[in-house]
């Protein structure tokens, strides 16, 4: 046999990762990763070839959460991977399985300058990494890794030096098998009877029920059991922010519970005696640990409560179970009752209620981000999906009741801004037969703005929405509430339409609200991908800022 028909390291590696089921990987090359890149595309892996290594891992966290399966991404050693500090722990904090293929500094080298301790930057970010050292155990290793981002549902990295990933291989012949094959296929798991009757007791006792729907509820498929469950009790639906839209079209859901409730839902909060959290951690950002609900007792029902959740007692009673089979059982033992907290005028409050309808002088020319978000909702198409970024504007953005769950997107665990036009390009590789639409502040997207490039270049569908304050506006009013000078947190209004087309996407800085109809129809008519510039008025502050940050 010739010497060049031989296989490499990298070759076996590739097909381990392609026998995985592996359709997409987001990409950024050098040394260490192109030749297994190169071998991955070539067994038809789609590749997409990002410009910052942060914004591979990020897109392949949003690819993981859209598709409901492993996010892949690859990059090379050292300045590849220092790039990932701030992805990692965010893909950590919000349970997504990826598997990332690192470089690592060859082996026979006395000095290396790309060279760093990779492991320890990785795993304080909370995601595993694995050496691989020994070219013949490479296929089980990354099999192993396959399995431990499924079961443990987090970032899993292996570090291959790439002076073994170009040695010949001499392992076996055969690929060991792929990790869906010996995971366990477990079924929903049912309630314990003893549960299912104490909770019933408690919720039949309640007068002003609350059901309250987490990511969990949404992958459970609980959505249609948490309707009937609130029905039965008499109650009203809420969501998470992550699972917003679970409940879009029942008259009788008050929209988000947490940091982006809307008005009629605050009221009602506060009126609630009985919140049921379903698959749903109550985190901090969830509830205020109770303060959204003061009068409310609390139950929980997930496969895994938590009774205290970041350095808050969250419920008292819990119910251990599938958020389907749990909602199904305790809505089947509940007595029907004749007192309801459901009317008529209720619905018609969540119906013609604004989500804030407080008044704000605004500057000449300048636009209100609530109308903004109006006029969107009224003209994009349904159909399309939507992401939603970070920053004071993500409040607006959130609240477009039209639109269901499972054309949302938001990944915020972390809190870090920059993330949107990743998320975005994660959800268009996806869903490629869809239109993505991203909703970003202006300073969020120029972080990460050379991605412009690459959904130009790949063809990805996305328009972005850019609510531009000319600033970081959450600084801006944090700054002012203080009594601070704003001088670092205010930059001016940038042409975002004229970066746009220096990347060879459509730009426009939308100036008239009407205007959207027919900018939504040539858009859709365009097949390309493009950037809205809204110039919005700094003067309307979010409920949130406003009761976190009362201004002087
Ligand atoms: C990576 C990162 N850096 C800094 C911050 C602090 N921060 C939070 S919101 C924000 C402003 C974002 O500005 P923009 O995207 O324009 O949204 P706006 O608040 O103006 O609506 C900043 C800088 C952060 N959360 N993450
Ligand atoms: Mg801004």
């Amino acid at each position: 046999m010739k010497s060049e028909t031989k296989p490499h390291v990298y070759d076996i590696l590739a097909q381990a990762f392609a026998q995985e089921g592996v359709t997409t990987c987001f990409a950024l090359l050098g040394d260490a990763n192109m030749n297994w890149a190169a071998r991955l595309a070539g067994n038809g892996c789609r590749m997409i070839y990002v410009r910052h290594e942060h914004c591979a891992v990020a897109s392949a966290m949003a690819y993981a959460r859209k598709s409901a399966d492993v996010g892949i991404a690859t990059i090379t050693c050292g300045p590849g991977v220092t790039q990932l500090m701030t992805a990692l722990p965010a893909a950590v904090r919000a349970r997504l399985p990826l598997v990332i293929f690192a470089g690592e500094a060859p082996l026979k080298s006395g000095w290396y300058n790309q060279e760093i301790d990779q492991a320890p930057l990785i795993t304080a970010t909370g995601a595993a990494y694995h050496r691989l050292h020994m070219p013949e155990r490479m296929p089980v290793a990354v099999r192993d890794a396959f399995v431990q981002a499924r079961r443990e549902r987090r970032p899993v990295v292996i570090g291959v030096p790439f002076d073994l990933q170009a040695r010949p291989w001499t392992g076996a012949a055969d690929l060991p098998k792929p990790s869906r094959e010996l995971l366990p296929r477990t079924s929903p798991m049912p309630p314990h009877p003893d549960d299912v009757a104490s909770a019933a007791k408690l919720v039949a006792g309640a007068s002003r029920v609350v059901v309250l729907a987490g990511l969990g509820a949404v992958e459970a498929g609980a959505g249609a059991a948490c309707r009937a469950l609130a029905a039965k009790a008499g109650g009203l639906l809420s969501t998470t922010l992550p699972a917003r839209g679970l409940f879009h079209d029942d008259p009788f859901c008050i929209g988000i519970s947490g940091s982006f409730t809307p008005e009629v839902g605050l009221e009602y909060l506060k009126e609630a005696d009985f919140v049921i959290a379903v698959g749903c951690s109550l985190a901090l950002h969830a509830g205020g640990g109770g303060q959204l609900w003061p009068k409310a007792k609390m139950l929980q029902v997930d496969i895994d409560p938590v009774g205290v959740n970041q350095g808050q007692e969250v419920a008292r009673h819990h119910l251990r179970a599938d958020a389907r089979l749990g909602v199904e059982a305790l809505t089947a033992a509940l007595p029907s009752r004749n007192e309801n907290w459901r009317s008529d005028e209720i619905a018609a409050r969540i119906r013609d209620s604004k989500p804030d309808s407080q008044a704000f002088e605004i500057e000449p020319g300048m636009l209100d981000p609530r109308r903004v978000v109006e006029a969107l909702e009224e003209a994009l198409p349904q159909e399309w999906e939507m992401v939603n970024s970070g920053g004071h504007c993500s409040w607006f953005f959130a609240q477009m009741p039209s639109r269901p769950q499972e054309k949302f997107l938001t990944i915020r665990e972390f809190g870090a801004i920059g993330n949107g036009i990743s998320f975005a390009m994660g959800v268009a590789a996806a869903r490629p037969d869809r239109t993505v639409v991203l909703f970003d502040g202006d300073g969020s997207l120029m972080m990460h703005v050379q991605e412009l490039e690459t959904i130009r270049r790949h063809g990805l569908r996305i328009l972005i929405v850019v609510m531009n304050d000319g600033a970081y506006g959450s600084e801006v009013h944090k700054l002012r509430s203080e009594g601070m000078p704003e001088d670092g947190a205010v930059f001016g209004y940038c042409d975002f339409a004229g970066i746009a087309r220096g990347f060879g996407l459509a730009g426009k800085t939308v100036k008239e609200l009407d205007e959207l109809p027919r900018l939504v129809a040539e858009f859709a008519a365009s097949g390309g991908s493009a950037v809205w510039d809204f110039h919005v008025s700094e003067k309307v502050l979010s409920p949130t800022l406003r009761r976190a940050h009362p201004q002087r």
